[in-house]
């Protein structure tokens, strides 16, 4: 048995117990231990790191903040009525009937 095991956060590579791999280098698709391992099992991280590609809004529509999908039309925006989950088309209405409830 090898006593040289790598400290907590590190990777050990499978069949390298020298071959520390730092945290952020586990699951950054780029292979690093000679067998390729620290990018196993990264289902959940490797998905975390695609983000969905954000959806692209019809022209003369919004993307609301913090949304992929949420277009609203441009003639929605300043309408005193929040049509996106945070009422973003609401906001930077200058001069116009807008709510200023922050
Ligand atoms: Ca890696
Ligand atoms: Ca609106």
């Amino acid at each position: 048995m090898c006593s040289c095991e790598c400290p907590s956060p590190f990777h050990q590579c499978r069949g390298h117990p020298n071959r520390c791999i730092s945290p952020i280098w586990v699951c950054d698709r780029n292979e690093d231990c000679p067998e390729g391992d620290d990018e196993e099992h990264c289902g959940f991280w490797g998905k975390k790191k695609t983000l969905p590609p954000a959806l692209i809004c019809p022209v003369k529509h919004q993307l609301c903040r913090g949304t992929i999908n949420d277009c609203v039309p441009l003639e929605y925006l300043c309408d005193t009525e929040k049509d996106c989950p945070e009422g973003d088309d609401e906001e930077n209405c200058f001069g116009r009937l807008a709510t200023n409830d922050q």
